[in-house]
């Protein structure tokens, strides 16, 4: 933030900041002086030595050689975890503990009384700090920006050498992060410099660099109405001299750089620090609208003395006003607005959480795209930079601290430490985001009464008594935003419970992170239990605004599902085809959609994301729920349901085009449309209109030729007419026959044969052989069964009485079908009759003694005529059950 609000100021007394050529060392790293900043600051972003891995203390002398470290360049980090492969390699890039820093750096000169700071906008996640030998600080937590002021250490005019370590040990008993938020979580705290470094360099009267990272300046809107809005602005000075007599002179800037208001305040400035308040007032100002019309002020503090500038800093102003009302929800500017939108972690696939400008500008630019006008900056606070975006582009922001899943290891309320550390990153989240008029609530927690879940604690902890010390701390910082929540488990009783504590009610508003369609039983009741459950705890909290803080499921784009009610839905396993995750968003959103009171909505997550809790969907270490992937290049189908449903002009959409050669000849053919009806036309025959509610247009049973099939997607809104195009490739059955892959929720190619996932059925109900787990592959020991195609028996068909009625072309066909029995102990009854087209094609078949034991593939062929297009499979137990794992038909 200050490097682009502070443009100005060659008046500077700040000495000169030419470079000096410094000792001829190869590795020592020239400054070079940003141009027209009216802060002198420096970038130190080449030239660093890096070496991960414990080290002596020797490293911090300056005669330490350092040779074969790598060289690297800040942001930097020595984690690159997360990918799109069923297991890890050996460059995973997950490595935690300690890495090693070290740049030498040709000091500038400098005037006597200038203090020197060394600015960090970021070190995952314990940071120590050596300036030529000597221990400057250390900074807990990863995120926040801290400064430290090193000119005693400092050499002006010399040679200087910065060293850091940082420290992303797993938060254990006795490693250095063990009292520092996040103590465990979804995510990956990934190691390293990973944000900007720079050196500042002010006069010993400045305004205050060591407010918690803050810049000092902080403005509100105290009063606005049509005619003037009342800023109120607290500077907080420091000086490291003698007393002196200064004058702070604040001024405000429209969007064109014009002057609209200006105080000056004569200051006796003691040494220490001093808090300055000034009232300036706007004639009739121009709103910070959000989406619609971001317009921004800035604010500038200029500390003087006499004719000379001794520092200045300039911030964003937005002026808004807002509310949350508990029954109608968000008010921005007295106008109401539906909150819709989505969380977004920091990290990139293949750069961690080193991001360039760039990436953070691709990451908004995405955002925007989809229409959202919220963002859930989740579980902590993001880049400086990423909130300067949020406020060009209007978005309303919840900012977060990491208090996630518990505040103790061990069980209980957390240590002093851990409670320290915690009010620590608050101040700092607060001050550093205080000017950005995109934030309007503070988040204080993220499911910390969900402790004993994601191995954070086997005992119960006690979230609530640090939640209230952080409500407390929020208020002190900034009375004039509310602060929030997450929750995991208010009445939720099923997977996760509460550790007895009430959470919900600490902050002043609540997000509920809600998981239906997916963790949750009953997944094809989504829409109905997600809103039958807003609307109890609007009743139970009647004074509470509401919001649903989380909400999505995994996709992979590269799994398919022919049928999202069918198969098995594995949640923290393998697979996750795209369209059900699309089908999750299309049941869960009209839900949200429907209630005025739920203030705002965040879609988990914008962007697939590194958790080396994970191994799902296609992906090892990555959570898969995003709407694009993590290298920010393909958009599933969920991204196009929102950035139709949210559209303000007409839009259409086909779903499923990265499922293009089909599985069977017929598909549901679904688009997405802001539309009453839509049209569909494939291979120029009109296949007819279907409606559109909810934005989701739906043909079912739709035939596809062998080969290519062209379709078009038609649909007229607002006079408009919109379409879309998409070419699917149709099986041959004939040549390759129809393959069900029975229980599982997506398809697969085995060799030369394509399974379709699971459909065509009625009765029985899909299973599991190995349930994924978080933090492990897989819950308890693998089971195993002896089969030909292991993949085929991950799930199956299980009940008393299903069947199938299959599209098959007219003709003479082998079906085989592939059994087995899962139980290790069947009843001796257990027997399978199976009916083919009305005829008994299996009689009263014990499974486990056919097959020669349980757990073992029995495979059973029969030929079949088909007439009519249908074949249809009855399946029946006589005894126990019946288990398919797959059904074959060829010729
Ligand atoms: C949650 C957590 C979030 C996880 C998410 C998930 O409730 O707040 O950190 O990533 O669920 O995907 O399970």
């Amino acid at each position: 933030m200050q490097v682009r609000f502070t443009r100005l100021a060659a008046t500077l007394a700040l000495g000169s900041l030419a470079a000096v050529a410094g000792p001829s060392q190869a590795e020592t790293v020239k400054l070079s002086q940003k141009s027209g900043t009216e802060r002198e600051v420096t970038e130190l972003s080449q030239g660093w030595k890096f070496h991960f891995g414990p080290e002596t203390p020797a490293v911090t002398a300056p005669d330490f050689q350092d040779d074969g470290w790598q060289t690297v360049s800040v942001p930097h980090t020595w984690n690159r975890i997360g990918t799109y492969a069923p297991a890890r390699t050996p460059d995973t890039g997950n490595a935690q503990g300690t890495g090693w820093y070290r740049l030498t750096v040709a000091a500038p000169a400098a005037a006597p009384d200038m203090r020197q700071y060394l600015d960090f906008a970021a070190v995952g996640a314990v940071a120590d700090v050596w300036v030529n030998g000597k221990h400057v600080g250390t900074h807990k937590g990863a995120f926040s920006r801290f400064r430290l002021d090193v000119t005693d250490a400092w050499k002006a005019g010399a040679d200087n050498l910065i060293v850091v370590r940082a420290d992303n040990s797993k938060p254990e008993p006795g490693n250095a992060t063990s009292s520092v938020i996040p103590l465990g979580g979804d995510f990956f705290v990934h190691g390293g410099i990973y944000r900007n470094v720079s050196l500042l360099q002010l006069p010993s009267a400045s305004i205050d660099p060591l407010d918690y990272g803050g810049p000092g300046t902080y403005a509100r809107a105290a009063q606005v109405t049509e005619s003037q809005a009342v800023i109120d602005v607290r500077t907080r000075l420091r000086n490291a001299g003698t007393g002196r007599n200064l004058t702070l002179t604040t001024q405000i800037t429209d969007a064109k750089g014009s002057i609209v208001a200006t105080a000056a305040q004569p200051v006796s400035l003691e040494k220490g620090t001093a808090d300055v308040a000034q009232r300036l007032t706007i004639k009739s100002p121009h709103r910070w609208n959000g989406r619609a019309d971001p317009y921004m002020y800035a604010v500038s503090a200029t500390l003087s003395d006499g004719a000379t500038v001794l520092d200045k800093v300039t911030q964003p102003l937005g002026i808004r006003t807002f509310r949350f009302d508990p029954d109608a929800g968000f008010f921005l500017n007295g106008q109401h607005v539906k909150l819709k939108g989505v969380s977004r972690h920091q990290d990139w696939l293949g750069s961690g959480w080193a991001l360039t400008p760039e990436q953070h500008r691709k990451d908004m630019e995405l955002i925007e795209e989809l229409g959202a006008n919220t963002i859930r900056q989740a579980h902590y606070q993001h880049a400086d930079a990423w909130s300067d975006l949020a406020d060009e582009a209007g978005m309303v922001v919840w900012a977060e601290i990491p208090y996630v899943s518990g505040p103790s290891l061990t069980g209980g309320e957390g240590t002093p430490q851990l409670w320290a550390n915690a009010e620590q990153q608050l101040r700092e989240l607060i001050r550093q985001d205080f000017n950005h008029p995109a934030v309007m609530m503070w988040s204080i927690g993220n499911e910390v009464d969900s402790s004993a879940m994601l191995g954070v604690s086997k005992e119960p902890t006690k979230p609530l008594a640090l939640l209230k010390r952080l409500q407390e701390v929020a208020k002190e910082e900034d009375p004039s935003r509310p602060t929030t929540m997450a929750d995991c488990c208010e009445d939720l009783g099923m997977m996760a419970k509460t550790a007895g504590e009430q959470v919900v009610g600490t902050a002043d508003l609540v997000g509920y992170n809600r998981y239906y369609g997916w963790y949750y039983p009953k997944p094809l009741e989504a829409r109905a239990e997600l809103g039958a459950q807003l609307d109890k705890f609007h009743v139970k909290h009647p004074q509470l605004p509401i919001s649903v803080s989380e909400y999505g499921a995994g996709g992979a784009v590269s799994q398919h599902s022919d049928d999202v009610t069918s198969g098995f839905v594995n949640f923290i396993g393998r697979p996750h085809p795209e369209e059900y995750e699309a089908w999750v968003h299309e049941q869960t959103w009209p839900a949200i959609a429907a209630r005025d009171f739920v203030f705002a909505s965040w879609v988990w997550n914008m962007f697939d994301f590194a958790s080396d809790l994970r191994g799902e969907g296609d992906s090892i270490d990555l959570n898969d729920k995003g709407l694009v992937t993590a290298d920010r290049k393909v958009r599933k189908d969920a991204f196009w349901f929102y950035k139709v449903a949210w559209s303000d002009t007409p839009a259409i959409h086909f779903a499923g085009k990265h499922y293009v050669a089909r599985a069977y000849p017929v598909m549901t053919v679904k688009a997405y449309a802001n539309a009453p009806a839509a049209r569909l036309v494939i291979n120029g025959r009109t296949i007819g209109e279907a409606p559109c509610p909810d934005n989701v247009c739906e043909w079912k049973q739709v035939p596809l030729a062998p080969g290519p099939n062209k379709a078009v997607v038609t649909a007229t809104a607002n006079g408009e007419t919109v379409s879309d195009e998409m070419t699917w490739t149709g099986p041959d059955p004939m040549k390759q026959g129809i393959r069900i892959d029975a229980g599982n929720l997506a398809g697969s190619v085995l060799g030369k044969r394509q399974f379709g996932s699971d459909t065509f059925v009625t009765g029985g109900k899909p299973m599991v052989l190995n349930l994924g787990g978080f933090g492990k592959m897989t819950s308890g020991p693998p089971r195993t069964v002896e089969a030909a195609e292991l993949r085929l028996f991950d799930y199956w068909r299980q009940g008393t009485d299903f069947s199938y009625g299959i599209p098959v072309p007219d003709g003479d066909w082998t079906v085989t079908l592939h059994l087995f029995e899962p139980s290790a102990v069947p009843p001796e009854t257990q027997a399978v009759t199976v009916k083919a087209n009305g005829t008994n094609v299996l009689d009263a078949l014990n499974v486990a003694k056919a097959a020669g034991g349980s757990r073992k593939e029995l495979v059973r062929s029969f030929p079949v005529q088909v007439s009519g297009g249908l074949l249809s499979l009855d399946f029946n137990a006589v005894g126990g059950n019946v288990s398919l794992a797959a059904i074959e038909v060829a010729r």
